[in-house]
């Protein structure tokens, strides 16, 4: 239990909107290199970079066409070793989004397959004969619409989970598994320290491709941690990931805990960690993702505590999170992005930081970005964004209350620039920024954040810098308390002979937090709170709109 990035907090880029030198309105990696002091400051160990490979962009590098190149807008392969380099001048490491379930279909692996059906590369992919002259099956794209497309020179349909032009690879396949694996080697070659893995639990499709009965449901159950991820997932370990000292976190889409055990315990040499989302639908009524509800309380508790205990129990490790590229940004989802913006932010980067596992910090969220709230659809670029509002159209909705969903739930939400200060477009770009800014960003920036000890910003820093000083953090076991408090978020770590209070209220009125009589009658310190003058330590604890308080007890 010793590896360093248990300890280890980590902050994602996402290059397209992170910092652009040249002008072109995209981020690039000379940009990334001109922030590696300000990533620095925050304390993180580790950068997660996503995909900056050749790509045609339709799911912003999701969809890559070379492996072995960087996308010509980024840079060179040149700047990017000069960041590799840069990264780890400043003791920080550096790890690659790998996107193997799928390829784009003008990667030349797929060019050659849809050559013809004898061709070498055919197999590499997933190709099927219709049946009644329709779709193999009935499995629902992630993306919107059926998971099947129809090539009409060799008359097969091709698999995709994700978009039409992200073509799932064949695991089935052993030279292409090959091909994989020789390109993590090229990477780790180049002095990588490890990779995130894009959805790496949907590899191992059920190879009788049943139709999905239950009208409810997708077809994902056979596809979704398949038949021979493990067995897969071994064998890249065995032929890569062993030979080097990495870190590895799967991303892992609609999966269990029993699962996530498995492919995080260092026993059974698979990952290190794995994201879920699982604590990111609890605002999905019915399970669905394009529709508006308030979040459900009660259960974010209990899902993040039932994966705290368990992951435990079982030898497992979670990576933990709120922002990514994929989701709206936290405070204006679970937080209050107005009237509490600071505070909120505040006590959400807590709850997960005093969590076992290891935290994710993505772009923007260390000062506060919020959702950029765009009222026309002309200004959402993401493709799964926009194929969602013609099916919510198609369904007979109007444009407004479309446009009200897209503004809670588009991926673009998370993709905004960055908004580094005041200046023309948040100093992000000095041209065309290929996506709109948030209009908060004179108000909401990274150089105001700095300039401001009580800043969103340097609560981020001490989060990570108790995670380096107290064991607790990282080791000690997980207990929520009040399970069905509808305000407060309240658990305790124990480690040893201490134990870590950490009290969270979730709304924006007062609260009462009661201290459990076993954790009375200790002598407390207070780590950490989100106000500045604290409040006082008793048994009945009063706390103000979204407190946030972590009090170490002896
Ligand atoms: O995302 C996987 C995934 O399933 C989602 O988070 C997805 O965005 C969501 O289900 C849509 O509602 C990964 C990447 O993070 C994402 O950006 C890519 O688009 C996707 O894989 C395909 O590579």
């Amino acid at each position: 239990m010793k590896e360093w990035w248990r300890r280890s907090a980590v902050y994602q880029i996402y290059p397209k909107s992170f910092n652009d030198t040249t002008g072109n309105g995209v981020g690039d990696i000379q940009g990334i290199i001109e922030k590696l002091d300000y990533i620095k400051e925050l304390g993180v160990d580790v950068i997660w970079l996503t995909p900056i490979y050749t790509s045609p962009q339709n799911d912003n590098g999701y969809d890559i066409a070379d492996y072995y190149h960087i996308h010509e807008d980024y840079g060179t392969m040149e700047d990017f070793e000069q960041l590799l380099n840069e990264v780890h001048q400043r003791d920080m490491k550096l790890i690659m989004d790998l996107v193997v379930n799928h390829t784009s279909t003008e990667h030349k692996w797929f060019q050659e397959a849809k050559k013809s059906k004898e061709n070498p590369y055919r197999d590499f992919y997933i190709w099927k004969d219709p049946i009644n002259e329709e779709e193999p099956n009935n499995w629902q794209s992630k993306f919107g619409g059926t998971v099947w497309k129809w090539d009409p020179d060799t008359k097969q349909y091709f698999l995709h989970l994700f978009d039409t032009t992200q073509a799932d690879l064949n695991w089935e396949n052993e030279t292409m598994r090959q091909h994989v694996y020789d390109m993590m080697h090229f990477w780790f070659n180049k002095g990588i320290d490890g990779f995130r893995l894009d959805v790496i639990n949907l590899i191992s499709k059920d190879q009788d491709f049943p139709n999905e009965t239950d009208p409810k449901k997708d077809g994902r159950r056979f596809y979704t941690d398949g038949p021979r991820v493990h067995e897969f997932l071994q064998e890249m370990n065995e032929r890569v990931l062993s030979k080097y000292k990495n870190i590895t976190v799967g991303e892992m889409s609609s999966t269990s805990i029993e699962n996530c055990v498995k492919y995080s315990n260092p026993e059974r040499n698979e990952l290190n960690m794995t994201f879920n989302f699982h604590h990111l639908k609890v605002d999905y009524p019915n399970g669905e993702k394009w529709a508006i509800a308030p979040f459900d309380f009660i259960a974010l508790k209990d899902i993040l505590s039932t994966w705290q205990v368990e992951m435990n129990k079982g030898g497992g490790w979670n990576a933990l999170f709120w922002c990514n590229h994929d989701q709206p940004r936290v405070v204006s989802r679970y937080g209050d992005d107005k009237k509490f913006r600071i505070e909120s932010s505040k006590m959400l980067a807590t709850v997960v930081h005093m969590m076992q596992g290891t935290p994710y910090i993505y772009q923007g969220e260390e000062f506060g970005m919020t959702n950029p709230y765009f009222e026309k659809i002309d200004q959402y670029r993401d493709v799964e964004t926009l194929n969602a509002y013609h099916t919510l159209k198609n369904e007979g909705k109007d444009e407004s209350e479309v446009m009200a969903i897209i503004q809670e739930k588009s991926r673009d939400n998370s993709r905004t620039p960055m908004q580094w200060n005041s200046k023309k477009n948040g100093g992000f770009t000095e041209g065309e920024p290929w996506i709109g800014l948030a209009k908060n960003y004179q108000g909401i920036n990274a150089e105001l954040a700095l300039a401001n000890q009580n800043s969103i910003f340097y609560h981020y820093q001490k989060l990570i810098t108790l995670r380096k000083q107290y064991d607790i953090i990282t080791y000690g076991d997980y207990q929520l308390l009040n399970k069905e408090d509808p305000q407060i978020f309240s658990y305790v770590r124990t480690h040893l002979n201490e134990k870590l209070l950490v009290i969270n209220n979730f709304y924006g009125e007062n609260g009462t937090f009661t201290v459990p009589k076993d954790l009375q009658n200790h002598e407390s310190q207070l780590l950490l709170s989100n106000y500045e003058n604290t409040s006082e330590l008793t048994s009945e604890i009063d706390l103000r709109p979204f407190e946030s308080l972590v009090i170490l007890l002896k």
